[in-house]
């Protein structure tokens, strides 16, 4: 394997602004490989075994959300085990060793999509600690017109707020008035190119207004040592954990290891 030449200003980038975007990431071969297995995962009709974060038809037109496809698919399971991507992801968080959260398919379907309104991850995740983050790999060419990424510079800074609800959203700057707001970045990329950001920074991508679906394979890490905060998840209900209780085992495994 040979590792993605991560530098270190764009390390410093990532630390300094909350997130940092990394052109053509996966090898035509690769991003070939993720597209069938995307495809293959949309195309069947519910699977118990995929856990879908919501199928209300509101939340559907900001996204449709399969979540933990590595659990349930050959392809995929390739493509979020893999230690190259880990590795960044460990090396701009700065962790010994990093653990997969989760992994989700988020497609934009055409037709009427709504935005993904302003909001951070973190508030919605079991966690104590805040050594997360996402590594947002595009499927499709993306730009504003299919609801590219888009984030604050230095959001990741303020601390962690309310979780937003992405139907009916709230204002989330109305929540930071004593905050000077940088316009955002706008994250346009090729297909196999990926974003990875800060589990606190305010992030958005806008409606998908073309004909063809919009799709991103997100891939979510965490320092290992994370413990679970008890709150709600998906992911994690029913797994008796234990407040304080680091999240580990098989079902998060250590992806990369420093030396
Ligand atoms: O893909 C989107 O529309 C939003 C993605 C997002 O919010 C995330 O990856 O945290």
């Amino acid at each position: 394997m040979t590792y993605y030449p991560l530098s270190e200003q764009q390390i410093a980038f990532f630390r300094e602004n909350g997130f940092v975007q990394l052109d053509n990431v996966l090898s035509a071969e690769e991003l070939d490989a993720l597209r069938r297995a995307a495809d293959e995962v949309l195309s069947q009709r519910y699977d118990a075994r995929i856990e879908t974060s919501s199928t209300n038809p509101e939340y559907e037109k900001v996204f449709v959300q399969k979540v933990n496809l590595w659990r349930v698919h050959e392809g995929i399971r390739r493509y979020t085990l893999s230690k190259r991507i880990a590795e960044i992801a460990r090396r701009l968080i700065g962790a010994q060793r990093i653990r997969l959260w989760h992994d989700h398919l988020l497609t934009k379907m055409p037709g009427d999509s709504k935005p993904s309104p302003w909001h951070q991850d973190r508030p919605y995740w079991p966690m104590i600690g805040y050594d997360q983050l996402s590594c947002w790999m595009a499927l499709d060419d993306v730009d504003e017109n299919n609801g590219c990424m888009q984030f604050i510079p230095g959001s990741h800074l303020w601390g962690e707020l309310e979780p937003i609800n992405l139907v009916t959203p709230q204002d989330i700057f109305a929540l930071v008035p004593d905050k000077e707001v940088k316009p955002p970045y706008i994250a346009r990329m090729k297909a196999g190119s990926c974003t990875f950001h800060h589990g606190l920074t305010f992030h958005y991508a806008g409606a998908n207004r073309t004909d063809r679906p919009r799709r991103a394979m997100v891939t979510i890490y965490m320092a290992d040592g994370t413990a679970y905060s008890g709150k709600p998840h998906v992911v994690t209900d029913g797994l008796g954990l234990q407040v304080g209780e680091p999240i580990a085992g098989d079902l998060f495994p250590v992806l990369a290891e420093g030396e």
